[in-house]
Order: C-alpha cells, then structure tokens, then sequence
C-alpha cells in the first residue's frame, strides 16, 4: 500500500523494528514520538488507537492500526514487493519465511525474556510453553544459522528483520549463550551490517 505511514515510535523499542522495516522497503513515513517513560502510551488518546498500550502501533496509509510486529513486517514485505523481503506465495520458501518469521514472537522472544527474567521459580514444564525451553530455541536456531547465511538460506527477507533485531536486543541485555554462539554472532553482525538498519537507527 502506497502513501504515508506513521508510525508511533520510541527508539528504545520494538517500534525500532517496524521503523528499520520501512527503511527496508523505502516507506514514506512520519515518526510520532512516544514518551513511555511518561506514560504517554497510557492516555486515553494512545489507548484509543491501541488498547494494549504498546509500540510500535502503526497507522497504514488507508488508517487500518496494526500491532504486533511480525505482523507488521509481513504486511511492509507484500506491500513492497520491489524490496524482495517476502518469497512468493506458495512457495517452499514461503513456507519457511513463515515459520521463522513466527518464530521470533512465539519463540525466541518469550523463551529470551524468561531466560533473563525469572527469578528463582521453578521452571514450567517444557510440555506447555510454545517455546518448548530456552535452550532448544537456541539450539534450533544456531543449527539453521550454522546452514545459510539467512534463516530461509541465500536471501535477506523480513523474517531475518525479526529475528536478527530481536537476537540483536538480547545479546545487548545479556541473554545466555548468544555472544558464545559464532553463528548467531555472525547472523546479528550480517543483518544489523545493513544500511537501513543504520537508517532506522539515526535520531
Ligand atoms: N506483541 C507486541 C509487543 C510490543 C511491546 O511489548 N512493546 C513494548 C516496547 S518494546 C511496549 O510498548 N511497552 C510499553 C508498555 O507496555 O507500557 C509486538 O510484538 O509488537
């Protein structure tokens, strides 16, 4: 979809990750900074857009919200078939494109969060987290990044986006095992190496 987007931004979040993908796609964007720290996602005006109070929320150029990053990058991705982020449809490719591109929220995010912040309890049982344990999410993706330079093989798409800025932020934060992992390092430096990354990161 053509025509201005904007997006409702703060630089420490996920809105980072919607903002480095319309620099990916070469969107025409404006940037509404929110102040989380001030709460500013939690007036009524914010909440009125988002009930969930969260970044990024981006308003597509016809109005339709989205939420949920990965949602997002797949949306940018067919909007902007020029920018070759998204196999076909129907595709093998695809196919995969989809499971790592869910990967990231299913998986990696909420088995990276536990992972640095639980605190003393039990672990849950393995059997009923979607992300099965932290260390098989690791394992699972060092073995597929051990195999190509992109989780989907030769070629750079928006499911690298999303796992390479989500591996990108824990590795910062402290997350166990990523900097050990010469092909998660490799990956992290391959992807956050791009010039719309540089682009979606400039003040
Ligand atoms: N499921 C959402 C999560 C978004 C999210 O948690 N955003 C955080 C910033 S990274 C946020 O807005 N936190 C503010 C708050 O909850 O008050 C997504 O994948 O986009």
């Amino acid at each position: 979809m053509q025509g201005r987007y904007k997006l409702y931004y703060n630089p420490e979040s996920r809105a980072s990750v919607a903002r480095w993908m319309l620099e990916e796609v070469g969107a025409d964007y404006e940037l509404v900074p929110v102040d989380i720290q001030a709460g500013e996602n939690r007036t009524p005006d914010f909440l009125a857009v988002n009930p969930m109070g969260k970044l990024p929320t981006l308003i597509l150029p016809d109005g339709t919200v989205m939420t949920e990053t990965a949602a997002i990058l797949a949306q940018l991705a067919d909007s902007f078939p020029a920018a070759g982020l998204a196999p076909a449809l129907g595709a093998g490719e695809r196919a995969s494109y989809y499971r790592w591109l869910f990967f990231g929220p299913s998986c990696l995010e909420p088995a990276g969060i536990d992972a640095m912040m639980r605190k003393g309890s039990e672990p849950l049982p393995k059997m009923a987290l979607g992300w099965g344990s932290y260390d098989d999410v690791i394992d699972t993706l060092e073995g597929q990044l051990a195999k190509a330079p992109y989780v989907t093989g030769e070629t750079f798409t928006a499911a690298d986006l999303a796992l390479g800025a989500t591996l990108w932020w824990l590795s910062m934060f402290g997350a166990p095992r990523l900097t050990e992992s010469e092909a998660i390092k490799g990956f992290v430096a391959r992807v956050t190496g791009r010039e719309a990354f540089r682009r979606g990161q400039a003040a």
